[in-house]
């Protein structure tokens, strides 16, 4: 492993280019350079609505900070952190000259040109959120990974997106270092370069920062120039980058906050995505700045500090997963309450289904509806979804204002009302996959239906166009000829009073090609034994259809869980299968 510092590294390519470039338009517009898919491979992309006209030039970073400053709303807080346990807020001009320096550093000292891709990797905090800011605002490409990632996935994401600079929080310098040691198992070759924040010792970007003027002029980027490269969570495979535009960050802003959430300029925005995430790039910052508003960003949330982070920073919104709302509610209930939460007024759950017993037990615990809300890295972010007063017990809720959605079947016609089949969506947003043959199963290539995007989830609708999560569809549970979706299995379980969580696969089965395996985690104090395991299967039983009922209950202690809060059901499967 090499020390952080050896980390700097020249390249002959990069010195030899000149700063010159930057001061023009940026737009790179060749597929080559973006390895965008080819043309007839997008996504079909609709615009329709006032919110969503968009100029031929535009630069996010310009409309998420600078225009705020420049409306006289420089003062206004915008990113809080905990120092020393209390909160402390960057205003929006504050943010605006760390970001300007950081440009500065990126086009001065990397040498770097519109269109150079940036990877990006710290836990939430202002550096991070500036960092990317700054890769945005100098007409870079913004390359987020999670914090929890290894050497062996970072030099995946790398190669893929031929990333030659990083920005990293020193905390998580290690695995960069593995990476950029060329003796390592890991070595990433294009990564010529990385530059460490959060750096208390000399050498590390802010000190890169000090020496910069703290104005920078923005990029004059196109709308469609590639703003970011967000990698999926995939469960198997190489990971996919996708491709989203300048234009695409302000559509997912005036999507789903501005139709659904209605945020105000008061609002104070909380939760635990990280911002690699696009889920937690827009909750946790684009949304907060669209709006004027501010953002708690806060490196380490359990559901117990998200409580307490709720209260010490009188949050108003909450986005996080369905996990930790039952886990919070779960905490809430129990005893006198800990923490104040009556600040808080909305609260977005997305990342996986939000079984309805969950949804029940926050709304008694707090008096709090939770919006639901479907996304996916590839759309960009939420595109199914409700307001708190239409909500619609079991469902995600429906197509978002700009959206388009519906269900079909194998051979693409629209299912009849609540008829399970594949989900299909459009709008502004769309899958654009990083050079990857992949585009063609997620883009429809023909037919009726050629530009839609196939998300990969079992939905029903209803005949008023909402919407009904099944399953994901290669996790659909196929018993005895018998359809059954796993999270409706879950989502039954959890009703029960000894149940915190639990997870629910098919186990392969001679007889009946699978049965239902239910993975159970039991509140503390309660007995795994078979009473228990009797006990929960006459519950799902008397509950839905009988045949759903898991013919296996397994008590563990934890479910393995994805850093965005996901169920690896895949892991399950190979625990069922072995
Ligand atoms: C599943 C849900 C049921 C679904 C995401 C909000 O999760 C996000 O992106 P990913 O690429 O995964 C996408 C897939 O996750 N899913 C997400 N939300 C829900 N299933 N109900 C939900 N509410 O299978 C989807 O295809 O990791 C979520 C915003 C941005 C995002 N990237």
């Amino acid at each position: 492993m090499t020390r952080k510092t050896e980390t700097t590294r020249r390249s002959s390519i990069d010195a030899a280019r000149t700063n010159a470039a930057h001061t023009t338009t940026a737009h790179v517009d060749t597929f080559a350079h973006d390895r965008l898919p080819p043309p007839e491979q997008w996504p079909d992309l609709c615009f329709d609505r006032p919110e969503l006209q968009y100029p031929a030039r535009l630069n996010a970073a310009v409309e998420l900070l600078d225009k705020t400053v420049a409306a006289g709303m420089g003062h206004r807080p915008v990113i809080w952190m905990p120092v020393d346990g209390k909160p402390v807020c960057a205003t929006y001009a504050q943010l605006q000259t760390r970001v300007n320096r950081i440009a500065h550093v990126l086009v001065e000292d990397f040498d770097l040109l519109p269109g150079s891709r940036v990877l990006l990797r710290g836990p939430n905090n202002a550096m991070m959120a500036a960092c990317w800011l700054a890769v945005l605002k100098a007409g870079m490409v913004a390359v987020g990974t999670m914090p929890l990632l290894r050497a062996k996935e970072l030099k995946q994401i790398i190669d893929k997106a031929e990333v030659s600079h990083a920005l990293c929080d020193v905390a998580l310098w290690q695995e960069i270092g593995n990476v950029t040691n060329p003796n390592g198992e890991h070595y990433a070759p294009s990564l010529l370069r990385a530059a460490y924040f959060n750096e208390t010792d000399s050498g590390g970007l802010e000190e890169m920062m000090e020496r910069k003027p703290a104005t920078f002029s923005a990029c004059n980027t196109a709308a469609d120039d590639v703003a970011l490269i967000a990698f999926t969570s995939g469960t198997t495979g190489e990971p996919k980058g996708t491709v989203h535009f300048h234009r695409d960050v302000m559509a997912m802003c005036d999507g789903f906050p501005r139709s659904i959430l209605k945020p105000v300029p008061d609002d104070i925005f909380c939760g635990t995505p990280p911002l690699a995430f696009t889920f937690g790039l827009g909750g946790m910052l684009a949304f907060p700045m669209r709006f004027g508003a501010s953002t708690v960003l806060h490196e380490k949330l359990n559901p117990e500090v998200l409580l307490k982070t709720i209260d010490d920073f009188k949050a108003t919104v909450c986005f996080t997963a369905p996990t930790f709302y039952r886990q919070m509610a779960a905490s809430v209930a129990k005893g006198a309450p800990k923490y104040s939460l009556k600040t808080l007024k909305k609260c977005v759950s997305a990342g996986e289904a939000l079984p309805d017993t969950t949804r029940q037990l926050w709304k008694n615990a707090t008096g709090i509806e939770i919006i639901d809300g479907i996304g996916a890295t590839e759309m960009m972010h939420i595109f199914i979804s409700h307001t708190p007063e239409a909500v619609r017990r079991g469902a995600t809720g429906y197509a978002i204002p700009g959206y388009q959605a519906c269900v079909i079947d194998a051979a693409e016609n629209p299912c009849p009302p609540m008829v399970p089949g594949r989900l299909a969506v459009k709008g502004p947003t769309g899958c654009r996959y990083l050079d990857d043959p992949r585009q063609a199963a997620y883009v429809i290539q023909s037919g009726p239906m050629k530009g839609w995007n196939l998300t990969g989830d079992a939905y029903a609708m209803d005949a008023d166009g909402y919407f009904f999560y099944q399953a994901r569809t290669d996790d659909m549970i196929i018993s005895a000829g018998y359809n059954i979706a796993g999270p409706e299995v879950e989502s039954c379980l959890l009703a029960h009073d000894a149940v915190a969580e639990c997870g629910v696969v098919g186990k392969p089965d001679e007889a009946r090609g699978q049965i239902v395996k239910a993975f159970v985690v039991l509140k503390p104090g309660v007995a795994a034994d078979n009473a228990m395991v009797k006990a929960l299967q006459d519950y799902v039983k008397n509950a839905i259809a009988p045949y759903k009922y898991p013919r296996d209950i397994e008590f563990v202690a934890s479910l393995p869980r994805t850093e965005t809060g996901k169920l690896q059901r895949f892991k399950l499967r190979q625990i069922a299968a072995s």
